[in-house]
């Protein structure tokens, strides 16, 4: 089989990627690994920048966003019973979205055959071929079946585990790490929001999140070690923790009940470079991971799609080969940013093992630092509304 793009993987860069090809004319075939009822599985993102509306609003498939979403005008930071307000409308003039990650993936997963996007699922053995000549091929086994796709370009959208990233030879990457002592551990539970706005809490047992689906159903986390095991967290236990450290406001507003789902996620901040190889263009976690704390993961995902879509538009309409060139440098540009905001808010915010007493105040004179200066109230609004692209 023959085709202009491969892309690696189904999640929301993957199925973005082959809408906005699609849309464009540029032939692509998505393969998947898993079933798309394990894709749909998986309980991630919630908060949407203004880039990843516009994509879906570019390619018509934003109508359940528009209907369902949540729009947030600003979120909040809690210091024990301080909560600092960030007023990102206000602030920036834009505001952020409250829609599952699960939904987005649903809605592109949905209108992939009306849209004549060929998603394989299933494809076991994903393996590369060839990424630094012009005539690249993907081959795996589908129900038994030796499959081969030859394309011009592939698109490595497999996630942090993936294959795509490992094609590409040491001795051409550089990588980026930092691993973080602690993991979230997250709650979805059919219950009204606590609070109508998201907060981020600082307290002296951990760092805690409130955060929503809709009016009806909430999502929190809360940071725990990474010996934890979910195991050890009955529903209840987890409640009461969440009360403690969200502080007795929104403790007295919080509405307990069943989890749909609970899970451990570990924390990590990584870059890979470059994020082009020859043939092989890097969207998403495959290239980049950065802790949850920003609501950074999926628009950075959104942001590379963006980019690469528009190089390939250039190669394929135009025969213009200087987008691709281009592609790392202009997406590493984005992600180093939001690597940026999405560490040091992680390090606001939480408590780390080996802090001592001058961490502690460090994060004590910063936080009084927001609270009162329009200033840096201004810089947290804009990362997190989304910087432009
Ligand atoms: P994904 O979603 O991991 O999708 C990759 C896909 O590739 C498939 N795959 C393979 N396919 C074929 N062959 C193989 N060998 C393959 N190996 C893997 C996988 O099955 C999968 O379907 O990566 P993508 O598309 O780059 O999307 C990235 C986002 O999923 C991720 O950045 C976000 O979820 C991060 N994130 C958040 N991002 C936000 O923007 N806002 C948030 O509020 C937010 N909250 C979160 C998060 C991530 C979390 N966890 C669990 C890591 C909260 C949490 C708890
Ligand atoms: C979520 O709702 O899952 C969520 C929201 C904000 C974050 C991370 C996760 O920073």
């Amino acid at each position: 089989m023959k085709t202009q793009v491969a892309i690696i993987g189904a999640g929301p860069a993957g199925l973005l990627l082959g809408h906005l090809l699609k849309a464009e004319g540029i032939d692509c075939v998505v393969v998947e690994r898993q079933t798309p009822d394990y894709v749909l599985s998986r309980i991630r993102a919630g908060v949407l920048e203004q880039i990843t509306v516009s994509l879906l609003e570019r390619l018509g498939l934003d109508g359940r966003l528009k209907a369902e979403g949540l729009v947030e005008h600003g979120f909040n930071l809690a210091d024990g019973e301080r909560l600092i307000r960030i007023d990102c409308m206000g602030l920036t003039g834009k505001s952020v979205v409250v829609y599952g990650q699960t939904e987005i993936t649903r809605d592109l997963m949905d209108a992939a055959p009306s849209r004549g996007l060929e998603v394989i699922y299933g494809a076991e053995d994903v393996a590369l071929h060839g990424v630094e000549s012009d005539a690249p091929a993907i081959t795996f086994r589908k129900n038994g079946a030796e499959r081969r796709i030859e394309a011009r370009f592939i698109a490595g959208c497999d996630g942090f585990h993936g294959p795509s990233r490992k094609a590409i030879p040491a001795s051409a990457a550089r990588e980026y790490e930092r691993v973080y002592p602690f993991g979230w551990l997250g709650i979805l539970a059919d219950v009204p929001p606590c609070h109508e706005e998201l907060i981020y809490a600082n307290h002296e047992r951990g760092f805690a999140l409130a955060s929503m689906r809709s009016h009806t159903r909430s999502r929190y986390y809360i940071d725990v070690p990474l010996t934890e095991r979910v195991e050890d967290w009955s529903d209840e236990r987890l409640w009461d923790e969440l009360a403690v450290r969200l502080g007795p406001d929104a403790a007295a507003n919080i509405t307990r009940g069943p989890a749909l789902e609970k899970s451990i996620a570990p924390l990590r901040s990584y870059v890979f470079e470059p994020m082009r190889h020859g043939s092989l263009l890097l969207c998403g976690d495959a290239a980049h991971i950065v802790p949850p704390t920003g609501a950074k993961g999926l628009n950075l995902a959104a942001s590379d799609v963006h980019y690469a879509a528009e190089a390939l538009r250039g190669y394929f309409t135009r025969a213009d080969n200087d987008g691709i060139a281009d592609y790392s440098a202009k997406a590493l540009a984005r992600v180093w940013k939001c690597e940026r905001f999405s560490w040091s808010l992680t390090k606001l915010m939480h408590r780390f093992p080996d802090d001592g007493p001058f961490e502690r105040a460090m994060q004590v004179a910063e936080l009084d630092y927001i609270a009162s200066s329009v200033a840096a109230q201004t810089s947290i609004a804009e990362n997190y509304v989304g910087l432009p692209v």
